[in-house]
């Protein structure tokens, strides 16, 4: 059998070139090796305030950014997070087993609640949890994600060895699955910072027409040295040269020879291209989806029964594990 992955996207915004190379890329990549599952995490958005509006439609660009980057249906399970109740279900169970102490070191969460701790959601110090019971409650093996979520793997890596020891063994473990190459993308105006989709400032989004692509490249902070080197303290350049490597296949050492002795300029008119080269046919796919919008609707919903039916048993085992069901049980048999 081959192993299971799971992973998710917030339709939090526009995916940008970051989840893209980070993630959606390698998800299409490894259709082939592994049993997918991919999920649009409606309810981890949630976490932070959204238009309703904004987030219907964000849900469905996603879904059908996931399917235009090559996401296949007949390879891969592809569903919205909300319309598998059996996430919310477990999320609840898990979180009564979760110590606090292991949500207060979550990164994320300091990044996103700022200095804000008091007034954000509850939901956000929960988002983990949530995360936990997406990957536990369909068995996953692996969860590709980009660097930013290795915590939150690793967080529900304890969670599942803490159930199985207090309960025995019904959970299983996961490992992340990184990918070398592009683990992180940077903002564009400030490469200290992740590209995000909830910061458009510094994103390239996948829709990005190549005039825009074009200027945001151009607009790109690097620095004042005019040297071409791959090297990470010229955070900037050297987040503009990861871009490059990855969508050229060019190694460290090829690019600098191929630019030695030009300015930034040039490479970063040579970036801007290949970037848009790359989204141009996922451009295409999407525009096709957006004028038949039931195919993705469709996809969906057969996605979210077949979820609930692979979810369904495990939620049911660990509601039983934990002594939940008693009385249905006994009335059941009385019967
Ligand atoms: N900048 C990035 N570089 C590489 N990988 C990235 N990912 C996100 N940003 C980068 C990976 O994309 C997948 C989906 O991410 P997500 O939507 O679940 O949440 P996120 O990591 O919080 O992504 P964003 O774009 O930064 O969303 P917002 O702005 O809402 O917080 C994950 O595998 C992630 O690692």
């Amino acid at each position: 059998m081959q192993p299971r992955v799971f992973s998710g996207i917030q339709p939090s915004g526009s995916p940008t070139l970051g989840n893209y190379l980070g993630a959606i890329r390698n998800w299409a990549e490894g259709q082939d090796k592994f049993d997918n599952i991919f999920c649009v995490v409606d309810l981890h958005a949630l976490t932070l305030p959204q238009n309703p509006r904004e987030l219907r439609q964000n849900t469905w660009e996603t879904a059908a950014m996931l399917l235009a980057a090559g996401i296949d249906p007949d390879r891969s399970l592809l569903f919205v997070q909300s319309h598998v109740p059996e996430h919310t279900a477990l999320t609840w169970l898990l979180n009564t087993i979760t110590p606090m102490g292991w949500l207060n070191r979550m990164t994320q969460f300091k990044t996103k609640a700022g200095s804000e701790r008091d007034s954000v959601g509850a939901g956000l110090y929960n988002y983990p949890v949530l995360m936990a019971a997406d990957i536990l409650a369909y068995g996953a093996n692996l969860v590709p994600v980009g660097d930013d979520q290795k915590q939150h793997v690793e967080l529900t890596r304890d969670i599942a060895e803490r159930f199985n020891t207090l309960f025995g063994e019904t959970l299983t473990v996961p490992q992340p699955l990184i990918p070398e190459v592009g683990a992180r993308i940077m903002a564009l105006d400030d490469p200290s910072r992740k590209m995000s989709k909830s910061e458009p400032a510094g994103a390239i989004s996948l829709s990005d027409a190549p005039d825009v692509v074009r200027k945001k490249i151009a607009r790109a902070v690097t620095d004042s040295l005019g040297i071409v080197r791959f090297d990470p303290s010229q955070a900037g350049l050297y987040n503009l040269l990861s871009i490059h490597r990855i969508l050229s296949g060019l190694s460290p050492q090829e690019m600098e020879a191929r630019f030695e002795g030009q300015g930034y300029r040039v490479v970063k008119d040579e970036v801007a291209s290949l970037i848009s080269d790359a989204l141009k046919p996922l451009q295409d796919r999407y525009a096709a989806f957006q004028r038949e919008p039931e195919i993705v609707d469709r996809i969906l919903a057969e996605g979210a029964d077949r979820a609930h039916d692979l979810a369904a048993p495990t939620v049911r085992r660990v509601e039983e594990s934990m002594g939940l069901r008693a009385r249905i049980q006994s009335t059941a048999s009385a019967l």
